[in-house]
Parts: structure tokens; C-alpha cells; sequence
């Protein structure tokens, strides 16, 4: 009965919102609202309509407080595989999605909806992002992505080849209910990645540095009026310093800050000389460029945050509050050359939203 009620709640105010702002009628609203009470009472659970699970999944990423992306939350492309149910499917719809989210290097905002959760029925993609780099760890210590250890031993147990370089994609890792994984290599031909070079420093490409185009994050769960999608893989493009001030920057991922400081000549020794400062410089320099040479879709922290700005302000004038969460919002180099730095977020969790769920593994 609690659960019902839970659901029934969640349910009433998702469509009461979703259906105010897509201009329903009363009478729409009504018909909706009762057929939703029989469901949820005779079966437990109800289903989306098309635009429901559309809108949902947008109304999610506007209400996703760490996201500085939020201004194109009404231009997402949204994929109903809420039909596919055997493995080979998922794998097939997350190529679909790796190709047409890619899209050469124009980027499209893009999230591909499988089966809601229904009692003990459910999908899982075990990979954080659909595209991530492996990371082992070897007698000479970590090699490759250290942030995926965990994730690459789990796949090497599921009878993965590792590979041992610095830059192997890992496999799809997919779960139906309580079934063992299924695993499935990603093909070569969907594969976007950005060699990165410096446009003055001859020398950077000698560090064979590269990261793959689009960011797809997998492991996410987006709850929509009552009902769960435990796979819900979505993407939009990179943010330069996601790239540049931390996954290649950080001690613990690729920490390439060390080498750029002495390759530039700095003085590594000397805090004061603010090597690290100049490097993540560089580095950050070098992802923008790189990116924009090869035509892949890629944003720099600066316009982000303008564009976050005309966000708050649409938001504003459509009469909602903008909630965020201040310390994911700052970008992680020079923040407080942004708005953002200079005024307070409440963090508060609206729904319809993405949510961490517990590693499968
Ligand atoms: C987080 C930018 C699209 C949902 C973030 C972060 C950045 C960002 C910089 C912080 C990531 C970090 O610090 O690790 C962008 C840009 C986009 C975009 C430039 C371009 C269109 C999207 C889309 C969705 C989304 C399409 C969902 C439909 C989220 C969520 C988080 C996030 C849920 C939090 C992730 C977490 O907690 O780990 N975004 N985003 N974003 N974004 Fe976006
Ligand atoms: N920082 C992570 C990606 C997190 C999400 N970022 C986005 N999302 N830009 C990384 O791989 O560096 N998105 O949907 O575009």
C-alpha cells in the first residue's frame, strides 16, 4: 500500500507538471490521472506514453544539478527502447546510440530508454560511460584509465582480453535481470577519438595523448514520475576541462601535468613558479584545439558558463527556480572568471532526475 501510494504520488505530480507545461487540457489531465490509478492499482506499476517518457527525460537533465549543460535540455534526443528485451538487442540499440549520439563529430544530445524496472526485472549496463578506457594495474603500477581498475578486472573475470595499453576501450557490459553479463566489444568503425596536439607545441604530440569524442554516461538511473529506468544511457558533448583540468590532469587518473611542466622547461620544483598552473594551461589548450580541428563537438568552460547564465535566465522567465549544486557547477580552472563562482545554488533534488545506483559488481 505505502509503495502504491509512493508511486501514485510521484506519478500525480509528474503529470500534473509534464502536462501543464506541454499545454494538455484539464480534461486530458484527468483521463491521464485515472487511467495511471487503475494501473498502478491492478498491476503495481504504470507505463509511459511516448511524450511522456520524452519529456521526462528532458525535465531530468534540467533538473540535474551538477550538469552546466542545463540551456539545451529541450533539444534532446530521446530513444524509446523500452521494447527490446533480450541482450543482443540492448547491444545492437547502444551501437545505434554510440553511431547517431557520434554523428561523425557533430554532436547530438542524445539518451536511449530501456525497460523500466518492474519488481525483480531489470537491465543494467555495467560500464560507467559506453565508451571508457581500461585500467590495469601491472608490476610498474597503473596503466591506462586507474578510475576503471575495478570495472576492467570485472571484465577480464567475465572472460575479457585485457590488452594492457594506455587507451583500450573496454567492452559493453550488459545484465538482464540476475543473468550473467553478457560482454560485447565495441566495432572499431563506431569509434570517435581525438589524438591531442598542442597548436604551438610541436613537442605534445610526442606524449601520444588521445580521449575518446563523445561522453556517454551509462550507470545512471533516471527516475521519472514514480517509475525507474535502470538503463538510460545519455550524452552530450565534453566540456574542454572534463578532459583537460581532470582526466588527464589528475594525480590519480592520467597525471600528465608532471611531464607537460618539464617538457615546457618550468621550474617542477618550485610551487611558486605555478608550473602546474601553466601546464593544465596547455593541456586545456591543446583538448579545445584538437577537438575544434577535427570537427568534434566540444565547449570551453568560458561559454559554458554563458551559456549556463541564459539558462537561469529562460528558466527565470518560465517562472521555475534553477536549483545546482555550486561545487560540480565551477568549472576546475580559473571558476571564478565565471557568474557561477560569484552566487550561490540551492541543491535541491527535483524529479523528475538522473540518480547514482549501486555498482552491479
Ligand atoms: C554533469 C556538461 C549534456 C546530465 C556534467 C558536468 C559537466 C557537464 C561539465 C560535470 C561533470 C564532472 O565534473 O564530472 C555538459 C555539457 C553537455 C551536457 C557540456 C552538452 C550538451 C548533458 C545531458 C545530460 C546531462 C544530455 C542528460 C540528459 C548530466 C548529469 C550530470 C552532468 C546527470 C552529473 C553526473 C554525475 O553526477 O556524475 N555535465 N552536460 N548532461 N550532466 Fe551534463
Ligand atoms: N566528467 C566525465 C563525464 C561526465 C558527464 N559530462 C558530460 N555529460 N559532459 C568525463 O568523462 O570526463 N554529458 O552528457 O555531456
Amino acid at each position: 500500500f505505502i509503495l502504491i501510494n509512493g508511486i501514485l504520488k510521484e506519478a500525480e505530480d509528474f503529470i500534473r507538471s509534464c502536462y501543464r507545461e506541454l499545454n494538455k487540457t484539464e480534461q486530458e489531465l484527468e483521463d491521464r490521472l485515472n487511467h495511471i490509478h487503475k494501473k498502478v492499482v491492478s498491476k503495481g506499476y504504470y507505463e509511459h506514453t511516448a511524450e511522456e517518457l520524452e519529456y521526462g527525460a528532458k525535465m531530468a537533465w534540467r533538473n540535474s544539478n551538477r550538469c552546466i549543460g542545463r540551456l539545451f535540455w529541450d533539444h534532446l534526443h530521446v530513444i524509446d527502447k523500452r521494447h527490446l528485451n533480450t541482450e543482443d538487442e540492448i547491444m545492437e540499440a547502444l551501437f545505434e546510440h554510440i553511431e547517431t549520439a557520434t554523428n561523425k563529430g557533430r554532436i547530438r544530445p542524445t539518451i536511449t530508454i530501456f525497460p523500466q524496472k518492474v519488481a525483480h526485472k531489470t537491465v543494467r549496463i555495467w560500464n560507467h560511460q559506453l565508451i571508457r578506457y581500461a585500467g590495469y594495474h601491472t608490476e610498474q603500477g597503473v596503466l591506462g584509465d586507474p578510475d576503471s581498475l575495478a570495472f576492467t578486472e570485472t571484465c577480464i573475470k567475465l572472460g575479457w582480453e585485457p590488452k594492457y595499453g594506455k587507451f583500450d576501450v573496454l567492452p559493453l557490459v550488459i545484465q538482464m535481470n540476475k543473468q550473467r553479463p553478457r560482454l560485447v566489444e565495441i566495432p572499431d568503425n563506431l569509434l570517435l577519438e581525438v589524438p591531442i596536439r598542442h597548436p604551438d607545441y610541436q613537442w605534445f604530440e610526442d606524449l601520444q595523448l588521445k580521449w575518446y569524442a563523445v561522453p556517454m554516461v551509462s550507470d545512471m538511473k533516471l527516475e521519472i514520475g514514480g517509475i525507474t529506468y535502470t538503463a538510460a544511457p545519455f550524452n552530450g558533448w565534453y566540456m574542454g576541462t572534463e578532459i583537460g583540468a581532470r582526466n588527464l590532469a589528475d594525480e590519480w587518473r592520467y597525471n600528465m601535468l608532471p611531464q607537460i611542466g618539464s617538457l615546457m622547461e618550468l621550474d617542477v620544483r618550485s610551487n611558486r613558479s605555478l608550473w602546474k598552473d601553466r601546464a593544465l594551461l596547455e593541456l586545456n589548450t591543446a583538448v579545445l584545439h584538437s577537438f575544434k580541428e577535427d570537427g568534434v563537438s566540444i565547449v570551453d568552460h568560458h561559454t559554458a558558463a554563458q551559456q549556463f547564465k541564459k539558462f537561469e535566465e529562460k528558466e527565470m522567465r518560465k517562472g521555475r527556480s534553477v536549483t545546482g549544486n555550486w561545487a560540480w557547477l565551477i568549472p576546475p580552472l580559473a571558476p571564478a572568471t565565471t557568474h557561477i563562482y560569484h552566487k550561490p545554488y540551492k541543491n535541491e533534488v527535483k524529479k523528475p532526475n538522473y540518480f547514482y545506483q549501486n555498482t552491479p559488481y
